[in-house]
């Protein structure tokens, strides 16, 4: 359990990632209480200095005694670093806030959307999974409409910038487009096919059942975090050329009909959402605008009528940030509100 400070001392581990970075730059904009901020990532980035306020921090490579002395960890080094690092670090007193996949579904650890489930965090063991980037922004939007006329079914399919698979994904896609542009041919390491001017139905590894395990995330993961094993999930993810910001398609069933514009009164007021929606004046949620943004949002809300009671629409939000980062500096501020 975290105890009330006034500044803390915060590791970010896994800092030299697209995820760290992000995280480094969360705290320092929102001023989160940093008494010593310490940086770990590989070997390979050991001795390297990032920045963070005005001053340069140098890159530490793990070892067991690490995590003395430090009272909250931020983790985005991979599932297999998780799997091995986040106990040493809980074990050593350290609260650890988790961004891999490696804890999510396990029964023993929260997982938390400050704005979905802030109520899980009282039960924590030392460890909180964050959730995955495209089931974070979904449930945001899930949540108000759940608690109004409770959702029965939801079918996803989004479309994921390559951020989310970290910085050389991002390498990736920049050094594609720039070998096309110059008549090269293109080179692909990071993606198993090509992702410059084309769209990959394919995010992280295929499962027996069909789907991929980025799919089953975002079915299992959204029962976990509503607190609601009855909302019925289906999910395509897909990849797109976009460097930055998540985007999601939602057909959405509820029990209890609400119209658009219930809908949109209902968002309007919920927490890190903004309805961005005038469609006749080209208003609706674009990745790139939604990139370097905190909030979810949330456009062309319609009625699906093939159905009693549905509801389309289109959310964009940063995966970096709300997907990432972001909520994992939210869950932090949680458990700093919640000290004694
Ligand atoms: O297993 P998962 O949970 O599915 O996650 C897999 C990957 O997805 C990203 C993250 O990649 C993760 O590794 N990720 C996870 N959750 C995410 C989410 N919600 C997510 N992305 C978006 N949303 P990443 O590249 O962003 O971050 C990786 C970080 O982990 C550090 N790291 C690796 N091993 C470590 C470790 N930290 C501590 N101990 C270890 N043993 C890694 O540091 C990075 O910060 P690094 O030093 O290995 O990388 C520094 C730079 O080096 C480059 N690079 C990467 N791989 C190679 C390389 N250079 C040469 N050869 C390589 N093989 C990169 O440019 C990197 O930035
Ligand atoms: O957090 O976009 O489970 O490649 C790891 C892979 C997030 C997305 C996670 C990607 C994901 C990611």
């Amino acid at each position: 359990m975290l105890k009330k400070k006034e500044k803390y001392v915060v590791a970010v581990v896994g800092a030299t990632g697209a995820v760290g970075n992000e995280m480094i730059k969360t705290l320092e904009q929102r001023k989160f209480p940093v008494e010593t901020l310490r940086l770990f990532a590989s070997e390979r980035s050991e001795g390297k200095k990032l920045e963070y306020k005005d001053t340069e921090i140098t890159v530490e490579k793990l070892n067991e005694k690490s995590f003395e002395g430090i009272d909250i960890a931020l983790f985005s080094a991979g599932a297999e670093r998780s799997k091995i690092w986040a106990p040493v670090a809980a074990k050593s007193g350290c609260v650890v806030v988790d961004n891999s996949s490696q804890w999510r579904m396990d029964p023993e650890i929260p997982l938390v959307v400050p704005e979905v489930n802030p109520h899980d965090l009282k039960w924590h063991k030392g460890i909180i999974a964050n959730p995955n980037c495209s089931t974070i922004q979904m449930v945001v939007v899930l949540k108000p409409i759940h608690d109004a006329v409770k959702i029965k079914r939801v079918v996803v399919t989004t479309f994921q910038a390559v951020s989310g698979t970290g910085q050389k994904a991002i390498d990736e896609l920049l050094q594609q487009t720039t070998d096309l542009l110059n008549f090269r041919d293109v080179k692909c390491n990071v993606y198993p096919h090509q992702i410059a001017f084309n769209v990959l139905p394919h995010i992280d590894k295929f499962l027996e059942n069909g789907y991929t395990k980025e799919e089953m995330k975002m079915v299992n993961e959204t029962k976990k975090i509503m607190g609601d094993d009855s909302i019925k999930v289906t999910a395509t993810t897909v990849r797109v050329p976009v460097f930055r910001g998540h985007s999601e398609s939602l057909n959405i069933e509820t029990e209890k009909k609400i119209s658009p514009n219930e809908v949109r009164a209902l968002l309007s007021t919920a927490p890190g959402i903004i309805v961005y929606d005038a469609p006749e004046k080209n208003i609706y949620p674009l990745p790139l605008y939604a990139a370097g943004k905190d909030e979810t949002y949330v456009g062309r809300i319609r009625e699906d009528n093939t159905i009693e009671n549905g509801i389309n629409m289109w959310i964009v939000s940063d995966n970096l940030r709300k997907g990432a980062a972001l909520n994992a500096v939210q869950i932090a501020e949680k458990l700093i509100e919640m000290a004694e």
